[in-house]
C-alpha cells in the first residue's frame, strides 16, 4: 500500500476529530458528512495523473467519482493504451483487492443453479479469447446538447478500443445452465455507491440474452495483454462491445440470469435510455416513453493531426482516424475540406474483429494557404450516416454522433 492509499484508509476508518487533526482544523458540520466521505481537502491530494498513470492531455471531469476523458488526438493508436483510456466511474472503486479470494457468482431466476467460480476456475475451465472491442460511454458528446443535459460533460473522448482477453460469457452461462425463460443478464461489481451504503450498488446494468450469447461478449481478465488496471475493472470485468459501455460491468462479482429485463440501479428509466420517439429540445419525457439504448450509433474521430495543425504550402495533408458503428460495420468514411459542399472517400480498413473500431485515412491536397476545416463522416452497413449537426436531443444527453471536425492552417 503506498503512503497515500494507507492515509486514505486511515481517514476512512477515523473519527471526525482525527480527520480534523489531519486537515488542521475542526470540521464544523462534520456530523452531516456522509459515511465514508473523503473531505475535498484530503481528496485533492490524490493526483489522478500519477495515481492512475494517465497521459498529461487527459481531462478530469469529476473527482468523486472519478470521470476522466481522453481526446481525439490521444486516440490515434490502433489499440488504445491504458494511459489514454477514458475512466467512467459511478461509485467508489474497490480497494485492496485480493485476487486469490476473488469470485464470480452466477445466479438469478433463469439460472438452472447458482454457481461460484474463482478466478482460477474461470481461467482453467474455459477457453481464452482475445478481441479488440470499442467501448463508448452512452453520454459521449453530451457537452454539446442544448438545452444542456445533466451529467459528465463529455466532449469526444469517452471512447476507447483496447484488446481484451477473457472467457466467453456464453461459455460460463452454458456451464451454469440457462432456463428457457431467460431474458436478460445483469451484472454486479465490487465498487461502492457514493452514499457508502453497502447494500446499494453504484450501478447494475445488463444486456439481453442475444447479446450475452454473442461470441465477442466476454468476461475479461486482461487488457492489452496485462492485468486489467484497477480503474478499468481489475481483476475481472464484462466487456460488451457495440453497446453503451455502461453494460461492461467492472470489478465483476456477480451475474444474474433474469427472467425479465434486469432492474438494477441505472437500468431503469431514464438512465441510459432515449425517447422511443423523437422529441423537441427541452421537452419532458415520461419514463414509460424512454427506451433502453442497445447498439451505439455510427461515429468517427479524426485522430491525426491534432486540431490546430500547421502545414507547409505544397505538402499533402495526411489524416487518419477511427470509425465504429455499434452492432454494425462501417462501410464508408468520407471527408470534406469545404464545409461539407463536396465529399471524398477515405481509405477504410476492415475491423480486426466484430465490434472493433476501423482505421480510416486520406491524403488531402489543399489548394491555397489559409484556414481549413477537415470534416469526417462515417456510414454503416445499414446505410445510416453520421449527421453534420447534433442528432436528436434527449433528456439525458446520450448518443451524440455528430461528425467530428478539426482545424488546419496552411502557411
Ligand atoms: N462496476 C461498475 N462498472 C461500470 C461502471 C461503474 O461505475 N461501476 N461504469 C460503467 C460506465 S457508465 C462506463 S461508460 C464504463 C467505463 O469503462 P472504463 O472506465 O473502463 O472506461 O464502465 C461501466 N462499468
Ligand atoms: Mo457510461
Amino acid at each position: 500500500m503506498d503512503k497515500k492509499t494507507s492515509r486514505r484508509k486511515f481517514l476512512q476508518n477515523s473519527s471526525l476529530a482525527a480527520i480534523g487533526t489531519f486537515i488542521g482544523a475542526p470540521i464544523v458540520y462534520g456530523k452531516n458528512m456522509p459515511n465514508g466521505y473523503i473531505p475535498v481537502a484530503v481528496a485533492e491530494e490524490i493526483d489522478p495523473f500519477q495515481q492512475f498513470g494517465l497521459h498529461p492531455d487527459m481531462k478530469v471531469l469529476n473527482d468523486r467519482p472519478w470521470n476522466i476523458e481522453s481526446a481525439a488526438h490521444l486516440l490515434d493508436d490502433p489499440i488504445t493504451p491504458a494511459d489514454k483510456f477514458f475512466i467512467r466511474n459511478n461509485g467508489i472503486m474497490p480497494e485492496d483487492i485480493d485476487v486469490s479470494q476473488w469470485t464470480l457468482t452466477i445466479d438469478g431466476e433463469s439460472a438452472s443453479q447458482s454457481k461460484t467460480y474463482t478466478l482460477r476456475d474461470l481461467k482453467d475451465k474455459f477457453r481464452h479469447h482475445t478481441y479488440q472491442l470499442a467501448l463508448e460511454c452512452g453520454g459521449n458528446g453530451r457537452s454539446e446538447f442544448n438545452p444542456p443535459a445533466k451529467g459528465n460533460q463529455w466532449s469526444v473522448g469517452a471512447i476507447a478500443c483496447a484488446q481484451w482477453t477473457g472467457v466467453r460469457l456464453k461459455d460460463i452461462l452454458n456451464d451454469v445452465g440457462v432456463k428457457n425463460d431467460a431474458v436478460y443478464v445483469g451484472f454486479y461489481g465490487a465498487d461502492k455507491h457514493l452514499s457508502g451504503n453497502p447494500n446499494k450498488p453504484a450501478i447494475s446494468r445488463g444486456v439481453p440474452m442475444w447479446k450475452a450469447m454473442q461470441d465477442e461478449t466476454i468476461v475479461a481478465f486482461q487488457m492489452n495483454g496485462k492485468d486489467i488496471p484497477l480503474t478499468h475493472g481489475h481483476p475481472l470485468r464484462l466487456v460488451v462491445g457495440g453497446f453503451p459501455a455502461s453494460a461492461s460491468g467492472k470489478w465483476l462479482t456477480r451475474l444474474s440470469i433474469r427472467n425479465k429485463v434486469h432492474d438494477g440501479p441505472k437500468m431503469e428509466a431514464p438512465s441510459y435510455r432515449v425517447p422511443c420517439k423523437p422529441v423537441a429540445p427541452g421537452e419532458k419525457v415520461a419514463d414509460e416513453d424512454m427506451c433502453i439504448i442497445e447498439s451505439m450509433p455510427v461515429k468517427s474521430l479524426i485522430t491525426y493531426p491534432k486540431t490546430g495543425a500547421m502545414l507547409s504550402k505544397g505538402k499533402k495533408l495526411s489524416i487518419r482516424g477511427h470509425a465504429w458503428a455499434g452492432e454494425n460495420k462501417v462501410t464508408e468514411v468520407q471527408y470534406s475540406v469545404d464545409f461539407g459542399s463536396t465529399w471524398k472517400q477515405c481509405k477504410l480498413e476492415a475491423p480486426v474483429n466484430r465490434h472493433s473500431w476501423q482505421r480510416f485515412s486520406a491524403d488531402i491536397s489543399l489548394p491555397a494557404t489559409g484556414y481549413y476545416e477537415v470534416w469526417a463522416r462515417a456510414k454503416d452497413d445499414q446505410g445510416r450516416m453520421q449527421p453534420m449537426v447534433l442528432p436528436g436531443w434527449n433528456p439525458k444527453g446520450y448518443l451524440n454522433n455528430a461528425c467530428h471536425r478539426i482545424a488546419v492552417k496552411v502557411k
